[in-house]
This record gives structure tokens, sequence and C-alpha cells, in this order.
């Protein structure tokens, strides 16, 4: 049998990369659609040393016509849509941009997916974000979802979309409501590596403090790389699904940050300021995910 295709759209971000390596690994053909910037955006690829092992396809979300033909050049059995404006406090200062890409930029995917070859199965990158601030002290498949951000009301048209088009066109089609996942290579305005860079520059006597924002929000942190297999998980099941990807952990800012100075053998307390700048309109205060579905399903 000749091994599988998959075309992981944002394949330059923090999960994308790493899905690539398992893909590789895997023996998958790897086609990665990346999104034209004055600055190649590669560094990840290489910093994970499959650059040159990626097929890599210029397209945009924005783009429905270059998505279409990404997809007939490259004859997928699967695709990864990892691509999204991620970053939630910038959804407030761009809440259209943001519903544009990360929202109906999933539409354009699955129009595509229809027209071209509804067999293609396709995973979705929903999020923990969807739970906003529900009431429940973890959440779980069945969990209402009160979004609290622009980016959390677009995966949440994203979700529902992906729903809708496994219900109606019975595409599989699958969402992952994966719970917050780091590493070395997630992006720097993102808190952990905002913290870890500042702990890092301060030992290194190049800074001398950080300004943080909310510094009581709890979250579920895992580490990125094992959640790109429970995403590839999904798509080797017998039926579409959708399934939470967490560790059943909740933890603050605060604790984090503690955390990361003590490590370095410094005082939180003497290196973080608070400062408005990183506060946003809303926060979700409590994150936690219960992950009882996927250990059964998936393993
Ligand atoms: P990330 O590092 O921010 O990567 C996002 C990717 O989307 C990048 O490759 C980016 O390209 C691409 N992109 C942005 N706008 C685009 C556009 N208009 N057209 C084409 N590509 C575009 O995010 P991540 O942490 O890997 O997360 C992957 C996905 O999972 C995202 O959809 C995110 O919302 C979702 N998610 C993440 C987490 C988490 O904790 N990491 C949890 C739940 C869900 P550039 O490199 O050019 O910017
Ligand atoms: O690291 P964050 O920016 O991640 P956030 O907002 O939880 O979103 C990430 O996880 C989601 C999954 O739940 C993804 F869908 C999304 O794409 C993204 O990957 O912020 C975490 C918490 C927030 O409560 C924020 O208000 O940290 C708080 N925080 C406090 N000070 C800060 C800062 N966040 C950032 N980015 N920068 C700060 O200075």
């Amino acid at each position: 049998m000749p091994n599988k295709s998959a075309i992981i759209i944002g394949i330059t971000g923090q999960d994308g990369a790493y899905l690539a390596k398992f893909l590789l690994d895997k023996g998958y053909e790897v086609f990665g659609i990346f999104r034209r910037l004055s600055t190649p955006n590669f560094w990840r690829l290489q910093y994970l040393g499959i650059f040159d092992r990626v097929n890599l396809i210029p397209a945009d979300l924005i783009d429905g016509t270059s998505l279409v033909e990404a997809i007939k050049i490259s004859e997928p059995d699967e695709i990864y849509h990892l691509a999204a404006q991620s970053f939630v406090g910038a959804s407030f200062e761009q809440p259209v941009g943001t519903g544009e890409i990360t929202g109906l930029g999933t539409t354009r995917i699955l129009e595509a997916i229809r027209h071209i070859n509804p067999k293609i199965k396709f995973y979705q990158a929903s999020t923990s974000e969807l739970y906003g601030n529900n009431k429940s002290g973890i959440q779980n498949e069945d969990t209402p979802f009160r979004p609290a951000s622009p980016y959390a009301a677009a995966k949440l048209y994203g979700y529902w979309i992906t729903k809708i088009y496994r219900e109606s066109y019975g595409i599989f089609a699958c969402n992952g409501i994966l719970f917050n996942h780091e590493s070395p290579l997630r992006g720097l305005e993102f808190v952990t590596r905002k913290i870890s860079n500042a702990v890092a520059k301060i030992v290194l006597g190049m800074e001398s403090s950080i300004e943080l924002g909310n510094l009581e929000a709890k979250r579920d942190w895992g580490y990125a790389p094992e959640y790109v297999e429970a995403m590839w998980l999904m798509l080797q099941q017998d039926e579409p699904d959708d399934y939470v990807i967490a560790t059943n952990e909740a933890h603050s800012v605060k604790e984090f940050a503690q955390k990361a100075f003590e490590i370095a053998g410094l005082n939180w307390k003497n290196h973080v300021k608070v400062s408005q700048k990183f506060l946003r309109p809303l926060d979700v205060n409590f994150l936690r995910g219960d992950y009882s579905k996927a250990k059964e399903k998936l393993g």
C-alpha cells in the first residue's frame, strides 16, 4: 500500500511543525501550507531538522482559490487545519480579521474538500477557549460553550461548521478540543514562553523585569508534541468524532511564573510587574479538561 499523504495548513506554527515531524516519522508524504510573508518564517521546521523533507505550498486562509489549488496539487488523504489568528489578546484588536481567518477560513477549506474529494479526512483545531467563563469546574465534550473573546467566537463557528459538514455531507471531520499546550516552539507572545524567555534574559543580565497581565487566570497546560499525536489518532478511528485533549490539572499564571523563576534560582516577586497593557477586556479565568473520552477511545 502506498504511503499516506497529508496537508498541514499552518505548518509554520508550533503544532504544524511538531505534527509534520510526527507524520514524516510515520512515513507520510507531508505537504505544508504557509502564507507568504516579507520574511520567511520556517525556523520551527529548521529547528526540528525537517525543512527539506516537507513540500511547501503557498496559500492563504482568506483566499479560497489558493486553498483549492493546494488540495488539487497534493491530493491528500488527510488535512490538518491548524492555521489561525491564534492569539486571544490580538483578537480584541482585530476582531473582524480574526473572524475572517479563524472562522470563515475553516469553511473555505471544507468547501474545497466537498468539491474536490469528500473522502479527504479533516481535522479542525478547536480549543478549550470555547468554554470561556463556563461555570463548571471541569470541562468535557458535553459542557456548554460560553466564548469570551472574538477569537473564541470565531473558533465556535469553526467548531460548528465542522460538525455541520460531517452531518450534512458525510465528511470524516473531527474537532480536537485541545486545552493549552506549550513547548520550546511556542510563540513568544503566549504567556509560558514569554515568561521562560524573560527568565533566561534576566539570568543573562539582559533584562531585569517582565510585565504581565492577569496572574490569577488558571490554565490546563500540556505538552505540544504529545497533543499532535492525539490529532492523528482522531483521524485513524472508524468514525469521526470530537475529543477533549487535556491534562486534568489547572495551574495559575502566578504559579507558572513562580516556578520558572525558582528554577533559575530567582524570586519572581523581585522581577514580575503587573501592567494594564496586558489585561484583556475579558479573560477566561479557569480551564481544566476532562480527557476521559479520549483516554477510552483513543488510548
Ligand atoms: P500558531 O503557532 O499561532 O500557528 C498558527 C499558524 O497559522 C501559523 O503557521 C500561521 O502562519 C498560520 N496562519 C495564520 N494566519 C494565516 C492565514 N491567513 N493563512 C494561512 N495561514 C495562516 O498556533 P499553534 O499554537 O500551533 O496552534 C495551532 C492551532 O490550534 C491554531 O488554530 C490554534 O488556534 C489552535 N489551538 C492552539 C492551542 C494551543 O494551546 N497551542 C490550543 C487549542 C487550539 P505564520 O507562521 O505565517 O504566522
Ligand atoms: O498564553 P495565553 O496568551 O494563552 P490563551 O489566551 O489561554 O490562549 C491559548 O490557548 C488557547 C487554548 O485554551 C488557544 F486556543 C489559543 O490559540 C492560545 O494558544 O494566555 C494564558 C493566560 C490568559 O489568561 C492571559 O490573560 O495568561 C494570561 N496572561 C497574563 N499575563 C498573559 C499575560 N497572557 C499573555 N499572552 N501575555 C501576558 O503578559
